[in-house]
């Protein structure tokens, strides 16, 4: 009986060792010698015509041997899962170095990214950006604004009018008329309006029907001139560098009295004179003034009390200066080729 135990250890152990294909073979080496009907098994039932005192020990033979065929189908089958999952990572290989699908982003157009610099440079000094609609009745387009009804802009050759008492604005102004008159009266304003406006003009390199429009207004106790100037320096030198000069025309605007013309110093040349400013040296830029008295009094400000100053500004005009844009009409063209550019 040890004989033959001894006997079967070695054979299956020789079995194991040159299983080397796969684990099914291994499975059925178990089989034969450990399963149910399997050698070692078979060995087993045989001691029951041992003798009482043989037994115990052969036993002890017999498990031994039993959890030594354990153990080696256990370090063969944990070789032969190694060797299985190496040959399968290497036939999974993946060419690492082939270049990704490229995902074109999305980008902002130059209007948009001129527009947000305005719009942080006001914000940055304590500025609210307000919004309105962009069909507007005659009077927040004109009337709150002291625009007579014999004003030029009011003919219908110059606005494009929906029905006698409704258009598209002209310019962003109705907004401040609005803001102001959902303000306590006489409380301060400090607030910007960007927007879409439209005007019947021809369609050139200079000319939009329509176009974008950022518009200023400053009210408070003691608001002058002075504040005018000192807001639009800062604003003109945060927009086209710490270098530019800023000088003031007299002018004339409805709605304002004082009216200025507000120039910055070339950004092309800096002043020494070029095809930009027409050898002027100097870039007209924004459009300002004293807010006049009439048109605090229309949305219930009180003039003796409180007094402001507006601007007005053309954003097109300022992209185009900022990025050297000859012609108008690239931003509304949608063509890739200059929107890739930005
Ligand atoms: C209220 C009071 C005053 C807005 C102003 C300008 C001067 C101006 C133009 C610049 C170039 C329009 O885009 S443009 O063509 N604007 O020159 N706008 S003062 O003044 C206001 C507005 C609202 C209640």
């Amino acid at each position: 009986m040890e004989q033959k135990i001894k006997e079967l250890r070695e054979r299956v152990g020789e079995a194991i060792k040159s299983a080397s294909t796969d684990l099914k073979e291994l499975e059925n080496i178990r089989v034969k010698f450990l399963g149910k009907k399997g050698e070692l098994t078979g060995l087993l039932r045989g001691m029951s015509q041992l003798s009482a005192e043989d037994r115990p020990r052969i036993g002890k033979i017999v498990n031994e041997a039993r959890s030594q065929i354990e153990q080696l189908l256990a370090e063969k089958n944990a070789e032969l899962k190694s060797k299985e999952l190496k040959n399968k990572l290497a036939a999974e290989k993946i060419d690492i170095t082939l270049p990704g699908r490229r995902t074109i982003p999305g980008k902002l157009h130059p209007l948009t990214l001129t527009l947000n610099r305005v719009k942080e440079i006001f914000i940055n000094m304590g500025y609210t950006v307000e919004e309105g609609p962009e069909v507007e009745t005659d009077y927040y387009n004109f009337e709150a604004l002291n625009l007579p009804k014999d004003h030029p802009a009011r003919d219908t050759q110059d606005s494009f009018y929906i029905t006698e008492e409704i258009l598209l604005r002209t310019q962003t102004s109705p907004v401040q008329a609005r803001t102001m008159e959902n303000h306590e009266p006489n409380s301060p304003i400090r607030m910007i309006a960007p927007g879409r406006v439209y005007r019947r003009d021809d369609y050139d390199a200079s000319h939009s029907p329509m176009f974008t429009q950022v518009e200023g207004l400053v009210i408070d106790k003691g608001i002058s001139f002075a504040d005018l100037k000192g807001t639009l320096e800062l604003f003109l030198k945060q927009m086209f560098g710490n270098n530019a000069k800023v000088r003031l025309r007299p002018s004339f605007f409805p709605f304002t009295e004082p009216s200025t013309e507000v120039d910055v110093s070339c950004v092309m040349c800096h002043g020494e004179g070029c095809k930009v400013c027409k050898g002027s040296g100097w870039l007209e830029i924004l459009g300002a003034g004293m807010v006049h008295p009439h048109v605090l009094e229309m949305s219930g400000y009180d003039p003796s009390k409180v007094s402001g100053f507006a601007f007005g500004l053309g954003v097109e005009r300022i992209a185009m200066l900022s990025y050297g844009i000859d012609d108008l009409r690239l931003f509304y063209d949608n063509d890739i080729r200059f929107l890739n550019q930005f």
